[in-house]
């Protein structure tokens, strides 16, 4: 029989994202100054004299790179969207709960679909951040509240059975021939499109006053799209020429600060972009034009991935630069003073080159032998460390390609239109990683097992040939 010419994974993928750009650039038009910016940094960063600015992806990659943010209501559109993404080689990694973090009215858990195989996210990292809102949790939701909104999400239809079939037979047959592949390209890209459908005024007010993100996902009847953020080389330089844009950024850039030494794990800002034009329902039946503010624009850098060892110091730092910035002596601290503090901080405690963090075991490398200038006389050591130390081995940073859930839990709340409400002294119940595992139906994979996976296959070659046993 004569084999159709089959759509892969990844190019599905692919699409899948520049459909979504596209369709997001239409929509909310800063999207798309800030991809002009972010090319125009992207290319300054490239001609500087001896930049290494390929060295955590190539120009190409990064260029495309972009992440997505969405946002469901039930545990049954959290497994269908599971099976729209799996057609397309994005697989659940890691578990956020971003109702813990300090002061959040963010009533949701969530993970990144993502590809997880190392040449699959060469050929496209696409990955879509995606929010789960939790109902049950008491310190939001009043009994009779999580009743009503539970008996509104059931009566939706978020993916139509099309959708999930075709995505289905993408994963079965990884990929699907010329004429599926465009079916299911319009219909997933369809399904994350903002809604013209009139929203129920009372119902989404009620909703906001417990959160925003509550009244964003559980108020309408259709999902969409939040943000698509676009990778830079350089968060600082973009920064500074979006606010000579005159586009309002948030405070603060999320994440470590700029340093002596390598970008590590994940900087993000973001601004708040316009109030959409959306039509309400008032009490009464009639319909009105009004606006709503949901959506923002993020962009992010991204940097080598931190080992347990690396977040833990990450985190300490962390606290320790909130701690400082509250004894400054001048509050508020501005964004230059804040970034001063934590830079000092990391300078004195994190070592400031990717040797030194590979020696301390403080972030994550593939290894390759040093071919070039083999240290000669003594046999080669079976410690990494001494491999390292001793130039028989070369580094060669891994890409961070999850999220940090405090610049997370940032970003949310820094783009909140009201500060919600949480009572703290109400308990929850077990919304954890094994609830989120079975509500997916499938392994929720986790992000430290990935990149110790690509690590030790780089070491069983290094292995190989230097005639080690393994170091
Ligand atoms: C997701 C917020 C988290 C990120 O980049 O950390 C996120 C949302 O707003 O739905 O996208
Ligand atoms: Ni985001």
């Amino acid at each position: 029989v004569a084999r159709m010419p089959i759509t892969q994974q990844w190019e599905l993928r692919a699409e899948f994202a520049r459909r979504l750009s596209h369709m997001y650039g239409k929509e909310v038009p800063a999207y798309t100054t800030l991809l002009e910016v972010s090319q125009a940094v992207n290319a300054a960063v490239l001609s500087r004299p001896g930049a290494d600015a390929e060295r955590l992806g190539s120009i190409a990659r990064v260029t495309a790179e972009r992440h997505g943010a969405i946002r469901v209501g039930t545990p049954q559109e959290m497994a269908q969207v599971a099976r729209v993404f799996a057609a397309m080689g994005m697989y659940p990694v890691g578990f956020y709960d971003l109702r813990e973090a300090a002061a959040s009215s963010v009533p949701v858990v969530s993970t990144a679909f993502r590809p997880t195989d190392p040449d699959e996210l060469a050929r496209n990292p696409f990955r879509v951040f995606t929010s789960m809102l939790v109902p049950s949790d008491r310190r939001f939701f009043s009994e009779d509240l999580q009743r009503r909104l539970e008996s509104f999400l059931a009566r939706r239809t978020l993916f139509t059975t099309e959708l999930l079939v075709l995505a289905d037979r993408a994963s079965e047959y990884r990929g699907l021939n010329s004429g599926d592949a465009e079916m299911f390209l319009t219909l997933a890209t369809a399904a994350f499109k903002l809604s013209t459908e009139a929203v129920d005024r009372a119902w989404y007010r009620e909703l906001e006053q417990v959160s925003s993100v509550a009244a964003d996902i559980g108020g309408v009847t259709s999902t969409h799209i939040n943000h698509l953020t676009p990778r830079v080389l350089d968060i600082d330089d973009l920064y500074a020429r979006m606010e000579r844009r005159g586009i309002d950024m948030i405070d603060t850039i999320q994440g470590p600060p700029r340093w002596a030494g390598p970008d590590l794990l994940l900087r993000q800002t973001s601004f708040r972009a316009l109030a959409e034009p959306r039509v309400f329902r008032e009490a009464d039946g009639s319909v009105e034009a009004g606006s709503l503010r949901v959506r923002f624009g993020e962009v992010e850098a991204r940097g080598i991935a931190a080992t347990v060892r690396g977040r833990e110091v990450y985190d300490r730092l962390t606290v320790e630069t909130e701690q400082a910035v509250r004894e400054a002596a001048a509050a508020p601290v501005s964004a230059e003073a804040r970034n001063a503090i934590a830079a000092q901080l990391w300078n004195e405690r994190m070592p400031a080159t990717e040797q030194g963090l590979a020696l301390h075991d403080l972030a994550y490398f593939t290894y390759t032998v040093n071919t070039g200038k083999l240290p000669n006389g003594h046999a080669p050591s079976r410690s990494l460390p001494d491999l390292i130390d001793q130039g028989w081995v070369r580094p060669e940073p891994i890409v961070y390609e999850d999220f940090l859930p405090k610049s997370a839990a940032g970003i949310f709340q820094s783009n909140l239109t009201s500060d919600g409400r949480k009572d703290t002294t109400q308990s929850t119940a077990a919304v954890d990683a094994d609830w989120m595992e079975g509500v997916l139906g499938r392994p929720l994979l986790d992000p430290y097992a990935l990149y110790d996976g690509v690590r030790c296959a780089s070491l069983a070659r290094v292995a190989t040939e230097l005639h080690i046993r393994g170091p």
